[in-house]
């Protein structure tokens, strides 16, 4: 670290990089930076994904983008840099207007973009065309039907603004993308020797406008410490940038990483060249050890005081950690969105999914019910981790008193959950802390389907504005629901997910493929329990991901419980997560996650609920072991919790409700 002196005054700029959502603010910063001001610290945030997205998709980025796409050779020239550069000035005419649409501020240019004929289109629209002839022509009528203006707008806006992010990544920059969920994520880099390459690279068009940004942002807030947050993997890269450019800017300005990412993947940090942009890597939830890096600055706190931090040390990194605790989760004060453009994020809807739609569509306040998880058992969930093996609630006062503090901030009622798993007892308080006090809100997240959420809860949760639950139905098959310590069976997600149904709230199931040991028959089993579900409305909304083992998880610590060899990781200086391994059941669940993400798919839409389920896969295989109408049967039997309420009063605070 270059030693930035000791100030009285530290002034912090949290920061989040490219690329997260556009939708809404990533919540790190807000949560650190009202954290902050809680303790008398002068706390500033940028949101430069969201910033660096407003430059590109606007008239004068995209003239630059315009000019990169001319100068690159016509025989590598993309599809969309083709179709770019053939609509000649339209996109740069449009993008103000669709991205002001997409921000909300005009609506009443639905109807024109919902035409087709006012924004140019490209490759992206081109799976739209797929549903024409089922739809007599209309193309958008099976999503948005006959009305849904505003909707239909919205995706052909999105298909747009994907059209030329398309053309940014293949004609200014390889590594632009925008944020989006994956089925599985790219594998770790274990050697920092790629990102080292990269960041000696000479800067792309796009890096100049993001260090542009971090010129104006250092420029504007004169900070002394910058903490910039990683959340996923997608964002290390431009994090890094930030640094480099913050650096290059003024060396004395102490570089913080830290975030979702570093908290995962760089547990094991022992890469010295991370630390020629960052001074410190810090570990799990950054309000203590933040907080001890102001100490350190003002010169109230030795270098060796510092908390759960990594430095570099004569060429070395080390890890420093006074042991002192984390800011209880009650005392780590309310998120504050000040400095954020709230009215400036982009909604986008690309994904039909119902449930990734609220992921990306909307403004929506982020908070958490509690801390951590309550159950903390699965065997493929890293429960290693400290944001999911340290549960710690809230007192419902407490949580809405952040709500309302939220709203009187931001002036918007939409809020999203961000718990693992938010436990039956606090939303039951929570929703009995919203009728208390007669405030309107909507709100939505994760949950476990615990059989505590009776249809009579389901409704109270219903009427205090909960829109939606997204719970882990995982691999939907009992013996693997066991094997892997779920906690719950295949029957009683049908029950409690028809509760929450029948209450009016969307239901999201997490699912799962290619679990250690998990059979061909077993997967095609699943996408039959999947269809029954979604035939007898117990959810409508889904998602297969293919299992991974990361080190941090049962599975990954215990290979040999679960059937499976782990194979020996690379050296690994700087990220390691993911961790290869061979089942000797030896099924090609590649093949197979094919089919039954068509099969999900179609079924959200109402489609082929009623064939076979073996047609989806396109190759022979098994015939579904599982009865016609188990799903019908099983949500026709009384609910064990109904009416009681008591179930739910025993657990409070208790960790880990019994299984099944
Ligand atoms: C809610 C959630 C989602 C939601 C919402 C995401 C969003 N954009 O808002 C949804 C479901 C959409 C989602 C999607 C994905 N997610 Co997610 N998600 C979470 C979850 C459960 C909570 C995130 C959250 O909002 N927490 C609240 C904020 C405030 O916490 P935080 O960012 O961690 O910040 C705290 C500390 O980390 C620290 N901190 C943060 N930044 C900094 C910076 C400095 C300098 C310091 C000192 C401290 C610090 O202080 C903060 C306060 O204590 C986390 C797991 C977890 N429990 O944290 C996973 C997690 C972030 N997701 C993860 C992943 C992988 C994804 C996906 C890539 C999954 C996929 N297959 O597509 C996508 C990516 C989507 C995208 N690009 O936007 C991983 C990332 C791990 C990794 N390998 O990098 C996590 C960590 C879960 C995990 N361990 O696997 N996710
Ligand atoms: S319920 Fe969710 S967060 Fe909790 S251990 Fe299981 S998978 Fe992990």
């Amino acid at each position: 670290m270059k030693p930035s002196g000791q100030r009285n005054s530290i002034r912090v700029l949290s920061v989040i990089p490219p690329m997260t959502q556009l939708n809404t603010p990533y919540p790190a910063t807000a949560w650190l930076t009202g954290f902050l001001r809680s303790r008398g610290v002068e706390a500033v945030q940028e949101d430069f994904a969201l910033a660096l997205a407003r430059k590109l998709f606007s008239r004068a980025g995209l003239e630059i983008v315009r000019t990169c796409a001319e100068q690159t050779p016509a025989r590598q020239r993309t599809e969309s840099v083709k179709h770019f550069l053939a609509h000649g000035d339209r996109p740069a005419a449009t993008v103000d207007a669709a991205v002001a649409f997409l921000q909300g501020r005009d609506p009443t240019l639905a109807r024109r973009i919902g035409g087709r004929r006012f924004l140019p289109e490209g490759p992206r629209f081109q799976a739209l065309e797929a549903f024409t002839a089922e739809e007599g022509g209309d193309p958008l009528a099976w999503a948005f039907g006959a009305l849904g203006a505003q909707d239909r707008a919205k995706h052909v806006a999105t298909l747009f603004l994907n059209d030329l992010a398309d053309v940014i990544r293949d004609a200014v920059d390889g590594r632009f993308e925008f944020a989006r969920y994956a089925e599985s994520l790219a594998k770790s880099q274990p050697s920092f020797d790629p990102l080292a390459a990269a960041l000696a690279a000479k800067p792309t068009r796009v890096e100049e406008i993001l260090r542009g940004l971090v010129r104006e942002a250092v420029a504007r807030h004169k900070p002394d410490l910058v903490l910039v947050s990683v959340p996923f993997p997608g964002c290390v890269h431009g994090a890094f940038r930030i640094a480099q450019a913050i650096k290059e800017l003024d060396p004395r300005i102490a570089t913080v990483l830290g975030g979702g990412f570093v908290n995962t993947e760089l547990r094991e940090l022992s890469e010295p060249r991370a630390f020629d942009f960052f001074d410190f890597v810090t570990l799990d939830d950054g309000e203590r050890p933040a907080l001890a890096l102001v100490e350190h600055l003002r010169g109230e706190r030795s270098r060796e005081q510092l908390v759960r931090t990594f430095v570099r040390k004569q060429g070395k990194v080390q890890f420093i950690d006074t042991g002192e605790k984390d800011i209880p989760f009650a005392e780590t004060g309310t998120p504050t969105w000040d400095g954020l453009p709230l009215d400036r994020y982009i909604s986008v809807l690309d994904m039909l999914n119902p449930m990734h739609r609220l992921w990306s569509d909307g403004r929506w306040n982020k908070l958490a019910v509690a801390h951590g998880c309550y159950w903390r058992k699965c065997a493929f969930c890293d429960t290693g981790l400290d944001s999911i093996a340290r549960h710690e609630s809230l007192p419902a006062e407490a949580l809405v008193d952040r709500i309302e503090a939220a709203i009187a901030a931001t002036g918007q009622t939409g809020f999203h959950f961000t718990d693992e798993a938010a436990p039956p007892a606090a939303l039951k308080a929570l929703a009995a802390e919203l009728k208390r006090r007669k405030l309107a809100i909507s709100w939505w997240g994760n949950i476990r389907f615990e059989k505590a959420f009776t249809p009579e809860l389901c409704r109270e949760l219903a009427e205090s504005g909960c829109l939606a639950v997204s719970g882990g139905l995982e691999a939907a098959s009992d013996r693997l629901l066991r094997l892997m310590n779920k906690g719950v069976s295949v029957e009683q997600v049908a029950r409690v997910a028809k509760a929450f149904s029948d209450a009016g709230i969307l239901v999201h199931a997490y699912l799962m493929y290619g679990f250690p040991t998990q059979t061909a028959q077993e997967t095609v089993d699943s996408l039959e329990y999947v269809r029954q579900l979604v035939e007898a409305g117990c959810i409508q909304s889904g998602f297969f991901h293919r299992f991974a083992c990361t080190v941090h998880s049962p599975v990954g610590r215990n290979p040999e419980k679960y059937g499976i060899e782990l194979l020996p990781l690379p050296p690994s200086p700087f990220a390691k997560n993911d961790v290869e391994f061979v089942d000797p059941t030896g099924v090609d669940h590649a093949a197979l996650g094919t089919g039954l993400a068509k099969a999900l798919y179609n079924y959200m839409h109402g489609v082929g609920l009623a064939a076979d389920v073996r047609s989806w896969f396109g190759f022979p295989v098994p015939r579904t072991a599982v009865k016609r109408g188990f799903i019908a049967r099983a949500i026709r039997r009384p609910f064990p919790g109904t009416g009681s309420g008591g179930a739910i009063r025993r657990r409070a605070g208790a960790p880990g409700p019994g299984r099944g």
